[in-house]
């Protein structure tokens, strides 16, 4: 029996799961073998499914959209669905985190906030469930009375990333199922433990056979052929620019399925002489290292006062001089390791780069050998100009970049100066440079003297190459519905023919 309190060990033997469809685990055939990349060690295995497996989950999914078992029940009892799962989610909180640390590298405290946060996901996407309506129209005269209908798309594709298997998913699983939509998930194949195990959680909690569905295995075969489905009436992905781009061709050569997608991001903070300099450089040095910068919203561009920058690098540099990396199953650890050996060698490879192109080096800078696993020193540079890859790029690490500005036009042309929209913040004690900046700035998401609060009643999403459409909240389950347009006679037709 495995311990998830903070005594958590390792397992002596990778834990085998199946794959999650109409309602039950079903055996895979060749099992695909994740090592913790904290400890570099065999910790789950989870089958590399079959393109029949998947087709057999989206026909489960389509029956159970169609037969109504699911958008035909009142939205109350999607609520209790939902409300129950939360409450599952909140006794097995330990044992959904201790699978997110092994197979993704975050450090055990943080899993344990972001299940937390899930579990809010499912409260709120509950009150959507309730609360999602259409709309009326007295104003079409006394003969006509027009409704407009608010219906679920019908079969939803999910492809979520490795940065944040089990939060990415709850952030929108609660909303698609608000809606009344059924859904096949496709999950990164090295992070597919926490989403398998909620298909068990949302049955025990009610969910009727087939409304969600896992099938993991590889992009390039499972998430290729989920995209371009033609059963699957939308897809909702996440994850990088380049496979969003592919999904928006699968999409347009199957059958123009509607697309939500959230993609890279190079988020700038802006920092004004007249900020708290303290608050600014400890919510820089958290948007850099949270989740070790493998985070869509990362604040990946500090653009500082030109008049404070030395001041504030030296304040930043100090402080993340502090954090703590290291075992992320430890509970005082605050940065874990690096998920994929892959990520590990592009930051690197970008931390060369900064050095090459004659940014200054001012905190980390190296791989720290912690014994088994991948880690990264949170790292600052300087100096940094706008032609740089280390400015342009997404790197998805802990490498954050500083530049310097004079005026306010100057700053919000550098946090501007991206083709991506993801999110943004800025610090300042000034209400009117705040809303300016606030305005101007072209971020979905974006933070006054914080960064990265929020709660799933506000949406998620970005502007230009970050992404279309948005998760989470009112919004949210909107994106999983589509109107129609009803329009009721009253009293007797005018006749067309006399
Ligand atoms: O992402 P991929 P990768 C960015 C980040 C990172 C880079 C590469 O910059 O360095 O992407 O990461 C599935 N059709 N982000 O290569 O490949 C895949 O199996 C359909 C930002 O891991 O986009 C996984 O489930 N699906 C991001 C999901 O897509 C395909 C989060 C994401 O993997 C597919 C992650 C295909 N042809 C990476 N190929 C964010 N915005 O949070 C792969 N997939």
């Amino acid at each position: 029996m495995l311990d998830f309190t903070d005594r958590a060990t390792l397992p002596d033997a990778p834990r085998e799961f199946g794959f999650w469809s109409d309602g039950s685990w079903h055996k895979g055939g060749a099992l695909f073998e994740r090592r913790s990349p904290g400890h570099g060690v065999p910790v789950t295995l989870t089958p590399r499914c079959t393109v029949d497996d998947l087709n057999a989950a989206v026909a489960a999914a389509r029956r159970a959209f169609e037969d109504r078992r699911w958008a035909g029940l009142p939205g109350a009892d999607r609520a209790g669905v939902l409300l129950r799962t939360a409450d599952i989610l909140r006794r097995r909180r330990d044992e959904i985190a201790y699978w997110e640390v092994l197979e993704n590298g975050k450090p055990i405290s943080q899993a344990r906030g972001e299940i937390d946060h899930c579990i809010a996901c499912f409260e709120v996407g509950a009150g959507a469930a309730r609360l999602l309506h259409g709309d009326s129209f007295n104003s079409l005269g006394d003969g006509l009375f027009g409704m407009v209908l608010r219906e679920p798309v019908g079969v939803v594709g999910l492809i979520t990333p490795w940065n944040f298997p089990f939060l990415i998913l709850c952030e929108r699983i609660p909303f698609i199922l608000a809606s009344g939509c059924t859904v096949v998930v496709k999950p990164s194949e090295v992070t597919s433990a926490t989403t398998l195990l909620l298909g068990e959680i949302l049955s025990e909690a009610g969910a009727p056979d087939g409304v969600y569905n896992v099938v993991t295995g590889s992009g390039r075969t499972i998430g290729q052929a989920l995209s371009e489905h033609p059963d699957v009436d939308m897809l909702s992905f996440t994850g990088s620019t380049s496979v969003g781009r592919s999904c928006v061709h699968a999409a347009a050569d199957s059958n123009f399925k509607k697309l939500g997608l959230e993609l890279g991001g190079k988020n700038p903070i802006i920092v004004f002489a007249d900020s708290d300099l303290e608050d600014a450089a400890d919510g820089a040095a958290f948007g850099i290292s949270f989740n070790t910068g493998q985070c869509c919203v990362s604040s990946s561009r500090v653009i500082v006062e030109r008049s404070v920058a030395r001041e504030f690098e030296d304040i930043l540099a100090a402080k993340m001089a502090k954090i703590v990396v290291g075992d992320p199953l430890q509970t005082k650890t605050q940065v874990g390791a690096i998920t994929t050996d892959a990520q590990n060698s592009t930051i690197l490879s970008y931390i060369d780069k900064g050095k090459a192109e004659g940014a200054r080096l001012v905190a980390g800078g190296q791989a720290l050998d912690l014994g088994g696993g991948q880690y990264i020193a949170p790292t600052l540079f300087s100096g940094v100009t706008p032609g740089m890859s280390i400015a342009r790029d997404e790197i998805f690490g802990p490498v954050l970049s500083s530049f310097h500005f004079d005026t306010v036009e100057e700053a919000i042309g550098l946090a501007n100066d991206t083709v991506y929209g993801l999110a943004a913040s800025v610090w300042t004690k000034n209400i009117d440079k705040a809303l300016v900046v606030t305005r101007r700035v072209r971020a979905g998401r974006f933070w006054v003297n914080t960064i990265m609060a929020g709660g799933p009643e506000m949406p998620l999403g970005g502007f230009k190459q970050s992404g279309w459409g948005r998760e989470a909240g009112m919004y949210g389950v909107e994106e999983y519905t589509q109107v129609k347009s009803v329009h009721i006679e009253v009293g007797k037709r005018a006749h067309w023919i006399k």
